[in-house]
């Protein structure tokens, strides 16, 4: 028997995953209508504007039962109008499957929503560890100005339910507010 060399590395002071197996996709500001208050402004961007991307390995089929999925999230620095850069955020399909998310770089916040619509913020920075709860859903912000970027690791069978949060919208917003995040509610 021998030793073999790893399939997979992280970066972790970026998140950058190296490996064969990584997907690659990207969410820009035309892929994420509805998801930001100010609509003037977002208007008056470029809708090619790149909000975020992923970087992801997924070892068996989405919906595989006790599989796990890993990746990286990287959100670019940026606002639409006084709020900032934020992932699409979700549920899961399967509402009681957990989240583990870690920061690599940047600063950020996580925003946290149960089925009752209460919400919490959670503070992210390089190190910090996030487990989040079944029946929450999640949205990750990027209130720093370099990329923010995070790692996530999630049941195969969790799914993402997105038409929750595009119904009943999140109830907080992060957005700048005399040069520092500020939480508004929604
Ligand atoms: C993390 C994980 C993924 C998710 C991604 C972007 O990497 O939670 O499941 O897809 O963030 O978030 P969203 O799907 O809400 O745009
Ligand atoms: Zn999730």
């Amino acid at each position: 028997m021998e030793f073999s060399d790893p399939e997979l590395f992280t970066d972790f002071t970026s998140g950058e995953i190296r490996g064969s197996a990584v997907d690659r996709a990207e969410r820009t500001l035309a892929d994420l209508s509805g998801v930001f208050a100010d609509t003037a402004a977002l208007a008056a961007m470029a809708p090619r504007t790149l909000v975020y991307r992923t970087e992801c390995v997924f070892p068996v089929a989405a919906d595989t039962p006790a599989g796990l999925f890993w990746g990286t999230t990287f959100i670019e620095p940026g606002k639409v109008g006084a709020e900032y850069f934020m992932t699409k955020g979700h549920f899961h399909a399967r509402a009681d499957r957990m989240e583990a998310y870690f920061t690599f770089a940047g600063t950020g916040v996580l925003l946290l929503m149960d089925r009752a619509g209460s919400c919490r913020a959670e503070r992210m920075v390089a190190g910090s560890t996030h487990l989040i709860p079944a029946y929450t859903a999640h949205r990750t912000v990027n209130t720093g100005a370099s990329v923010f970027s995070f790692g996530a690791c999630w049941p195969s069978d969790a799914g993402h339910d997105y038409g929750s949060i595009a119904e009943r919208g999140f109830g907080v917003r992060v957005v700048e507010r005399d040069g520092e995040p500020a939480l508004v509610s929604a």
